[in-house]
């Protein structure tokens, strides 16, 4: 199992800069994989395949999917993939590839090599270095990634206000209020103590792909949202 023995640091102040920090929540992805939702609860879903991180219904219509994979022989699960896209921007997915972090745009590889900031219609990718890879959208919505071993081993997603009240999935109901951040995709409310099987069986995996959520990615490497 992979754990991470720190909690994470705050949030880049570098592309908040259109929102105060007091205006902006972050979830937070670690590890094996550990959660944090938008409005701070944590918790652990381990869990192979595709899954809704974030649903988004309002003026910004963002939807973030990620790609849980085994870790090697050990029976940790963590993620290899994210995929992302709002309103009718392109698409874009950052995956750990065996020779490092790639980022595709509508399913084609995009060159980090010789250019850190790159504008496609809706977000710029940002290389941030040290295997670390930024997609800010136009929205406001942040989403940062960074590569270790194979894995994408801490993704922090950061939200303006103007996402209040307009997500679900994984990282929770994003509205200031902690106690309805379980929310399963049936709309059935998970108390905050349940045991770990009950987030596993009755939130965790109603946010899997192909079982109740709208968007799925699923093709080889273009991963794509459809
Ligand atoms: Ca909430």
């Amino acid at each position: 199992m992979y754990y991470l023995p720190n909690p994470p640091p705050p949030p880049s102040p570098s592309h908040t800069h259109t929102h105060t920090h007091t205006h902006t929540h972050t979830a937070w992805m670690m590890g094996d994989p550990h959660f944090i939702t938008f409005d701070g609860h944590p918790f652990t879903f381990n869990a192979l395949g595709e899954v809704t991180l974030i649903q988004s219904s309002g003026d910004n219509s963002l939807a973030l999917q990620g790609r849980i994979t085994r870790h090697g022989i050990s029976s940790g699960t963590v993620f290899t993939a994210l995929a992302a896209r709002e309103d009718n921007s392109d698409t874009v997915m950052i995956a750990a590839d065996v020779d490092g972090i790639r980022v595709y745009v509508n399913s084609v590889v995009i060159d980090l090599s010789t250019i850190s900031e790159q504008v496609f219609n809706g977000f710029t990718v940002l290389d941030k270095g040290e295997n670390t890879i930024g997609i800010a959208f136009k929205g406001g919505a942040y989403i940062e990634a960074k590569l270790e071993e194979t894995m994408l081993s801490k993704i922090s997603v950061t939200l303006p206000a103007n996402y209040r009240d307009t997500t679900t999935g994984l990282l929770g109901v994003y509205n200031g209020i902690v106690v309805d951040d379980l929310r399963a995709s049936d709309n059935n409310q998970l108390s905050l103590s349940a045991s770990s099987e009950a987030v596993h069986s009755q939130f965790g995996i109603s946010c899997k792909q192909a079982t109740s959520c709208t968007h799925s990615i699923t093709v080889d490497r273009g991963y794509y949202l459809s």
